[in-house]
């Protein structure tokens, strides 16, 4: 296993040959854009919108604001079944994260105080309001986790501290092996700053 400074898991439910779920990951220069898409339900149709949502993704220019990056898709993408979408831009030369979701994408960012980063209700493609953003300043070593709801929401509360001084590969083992759901579609990323 080579040292990465992410790691990305994505897993079908268990009866499905697809995963519902789509994750992104891009950098340029000081920037790496990072997102979760969670198609709604699971199977074909769920993994169509999440992965041309990902590919819109892979594909922008402009990584200023993740709540631009949302209505965006939201414009291209209605009327469709919908999707939860996180997108966190981090900025390694203003230390920033900025954050901006709807629907249920946990984001967290984990350090020596950790924070939970918001998202706003709501399904893109579906059915969205306006959507809040948040910028938080990041120091060396902090971890970015984002992860769709086949993860159990009480990772949060109950994960223990010591994953923190793991790699992003180790900390991405250790969610799936104690806080996964099998029947939902699971994804996740871990970044260290
Ligand atoms: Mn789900």
């Amino acid at each position: 296993m080579t040292f990465s400074r992410y790691a990305i898991k994505n897993r079908a439910f268990w009866n499905e040959s697809v995963s519902g779920d789509t994750v992104v990951y891009q950098e340029r220069d000081s920037q790496a854009l990072m997102a979760v898409i969670d198609g709604a339900g699971h199977g074909i149709d769920a993994h169509n919108l999440s992965s041309k949502m990902g590919d819109f993704l892979n594909d922008s220019q402009d990584w200023s604001n993740p709540s631009q990056l949302i209505e965006q898709l939201h414009q291209i993408f209605s009327p469709s079944i919908g999707a939860a979408v996180g997108i966190a831009v981090v900025d390694n030369i203003q230390r920033t994260i900025t954050f901006a979701g709807v629907g249920n994408i946990s984001a967290y960012l984990l350090g020596f105080n950790d924070q939970s980063l918001t998202s706003t209700d709501g399904s893109v493609g579906y059915n969205m309001r306006k959507i809040s953003v948040s910028t938080t300043d990041l120091s060396a070593g902090d971890i970015v986790l984002l992860h769709s709801d086949g993860i159990q929401s009480r990772f949060y509360t109950q994960y223990d501290p010591d994953c923190k001084k793991q790699s992003a590969n180790e900390i991405l083992d250790y969610v799936f092996k104690n806080f996964e759901k099998q029947h939902d579609d699971a994804s996740c990323i871990v970044y260290r700053v």
